[in-house]
């Protein structure tokens, strides 16, 4: 059964679904540099207009109450209110707009998540190191307490950062993402450790400012794909996996919930690979210095964003050169009985969610989850009628209600992943995670719910009305 209060959400981020890039004094973020730029985006596309949310924020409202969240997830842009991102300069205009989306949220009985980092960091950081400086932990605070201030007496959950694992990763190493480095083997673990130090400045400023007067709630959310061995006979196959899951969801749930550190695993791992290109040992992954805050201890919840699984082998690298792939030494393959969503990367596999919740239950102290992200992508010619993605919900869910009866994992919310079609990255508007379909090629960007949209909406409208008893409420009607 879920628990009451159970939340039930949808989320979406700043600059896959506000447009207005410019309006009312936004300032740039890297994301609208590195669109503009050209190349790195599918069809040069970009989320100067997406969903334009700035303008039809009613709309997104109509959605939301449609489908009776009592949940929403959204992200502030740091630019439109910090146009060059410190908080020398504040664009009132920015405030309005998210004053108005809070209040209205609230007025309708949903309750707000906000995220105050999701992959868009104004250019004017940027340009002074942007994450690879370690200054940018006091700036992202100062911001923080900015928001805290202006918008904590209605907010109650907050996470801080999104996903630093893909910010740093995809980002600075790989380069698919703003700001579109491929500093292999350094700088997404400088990236990482600027992210935790900032995240940790974050809570402990809400900890000791506003937390007795605002009573909220603060994390960050941590992606991870669940991964178990190829052959778990194979001991080289169960090792690649463990270190799989250090070098993902470890990295940074260690630090903050068990250690204050890195994990072993990921330490001992990188020194080995530095070692034998001939560095010294400790030099690529940072040290916790004694002169910043704690880390341990930093989240108020366990927030996760979970979409797919891996089976994972030794081996499977690579060059001569230094790399994260290289420091992980292992190989993460498909299993081909798992169905593949619209994209590549998405195998459909809702019981890795239960296995990773039970995972965290047991290694992260049986702390209070929430499941921030999941979902399911749609490409190609429209289909409103989205089968495979309400066979995908139905089943995910389903995994989740076993974890909390059966594994006795204590998750406090789920949010689908999204509300609505919009800018999905690199891959532009090709990829479509929405719960709503957005017309893109017509001027009103008219939202429509797709079949996957009614049907968590009754998923949703038979919790509320079995409040305390919804044993096996997923099974008639379905
Ligand atoms: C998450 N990958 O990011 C983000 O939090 C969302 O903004 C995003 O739309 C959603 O997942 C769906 O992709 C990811 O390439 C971005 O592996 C890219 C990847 C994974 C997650």
């Amino acid at each position: 059964m879920f628990p009451r209060d159970f939340a039930w959400g949808a989320a979406t981020s700043a600059y896959q679904i506000e447009g207005g890039w410019q309006a009312d004094g936004k300032g740039p973020s890297i994301w609208d540099t590195f669109c503009h730029e050209k190349g790195g985006v599918f069809g040069n596309q970009n989320g100067d207009v997406t969903c334009n949310s700035y303008e039809l924020w009613e709309k997104d409202l109509e959605c939301i109450q449609q489908l009776g969240l009592t949940h929403y997830r959204l992200s502030l842009s740091w630019a439109r209110l910090l146009p060059d991102g410190t908080i020398r300069n504040v664009n009132q205009k920015g405030v309005q707009y998210y004053n108005r989306v809070i209040d209205d949220l609230l007025a309708c009985d949903v309750s707000p998540m906000v995220t105050l980092y999701h992959f868009d960091l104004p250019q004017a950081i940027q340009n002074l190191g942007g994450w690879k400086s370690p200054d940018v932990a006091t700036l992202f605070d100062s911001y923080s307490k900015f928001c805290f201030q202006t918008f904590g007496d209605r907010v109650k959950l907050w996470i801080t950062i999104n996903e630093p694992h893909v910010c740093a990763r995809l980002g600075h190493e790989v380069g698919i993402h703003a700001p579109g480095l491929k500093e292999k083997g350094t700088a997404a673990y400088l990236v990482g450790h600027n992210m935790l130090r900032a995240h940790a400045m974050a809570w402990h400023s809400y900890n000791s400012e506003y937390r007795t007067t605002q009573k909220g709630a603060v994390s960050l959310a941590l992606n991870s794909d669940w991964f178990e061995p190829l052959d778990p006979l194979r001991h080289e196959d169960v090792a690649s996996a463990e270190r799989d899951l250090a070098f993902t969801l470890g990295w940074f749930a260690w630090p903050v919930f068990i250690t204050g550190d890195y994990p072993e695993l990921m330490r001992s791992a990188i020194e080995t690979q530095s070692k034998m290109m001939g560095y010294s040992g400790n030099w690529r992954l940072p040290r916790f210095s004694k002169e910043d805050p704690p880390i341990l201890g930093t989240a108020d919840f366990f927030a996760l964003n979970y979409y797919t699984s891996r089976k994972v082998k030794s081996g499977g690298c690579c060059g001569p050169m230094l790399s994260m792939k290289r420091d992980l030494d292992a190989e993460e393959v498909l299993d081909p009985s798992w169905p593949i969503s619209g994209v590549s990367w998405l195998a459909v596999v809702p019981h890795g969610l239960r296995k990773l919740l039970k995972y965290i239950k047991d290694v992260f102290n049986n702390p209070t989850i929430y499941i921030t992200e999941n979902g399911f992508a749609q490409v190609g010619p429209l289909q409103i009628e989205d089968v495979e993605r309400c066979k995908f919900y139905r089943s995910t869910i389903s995994e989740v209600v076993k974890a909390i009866e059966e594994d006795g994992v204590n998750v406090r919310g789920y949010f689908a992943w999204s509300l609505m079609d919009n800018f999905e990255w690199a891959d532009g508007f090709s990829v479509r995670f929405g719960l709503f379909h957005v017309e893109f090629s017509g001027a009103e960007l008219s939202r429509t719910i797709y079949r996957s949209g009614r049907e968590y909406s009754k998923i949703i409208s038979k919790y509320k009305s079995a409040q305390s008893g919804c044993q096996g409420f997923l099974d008639d009607d379905y």
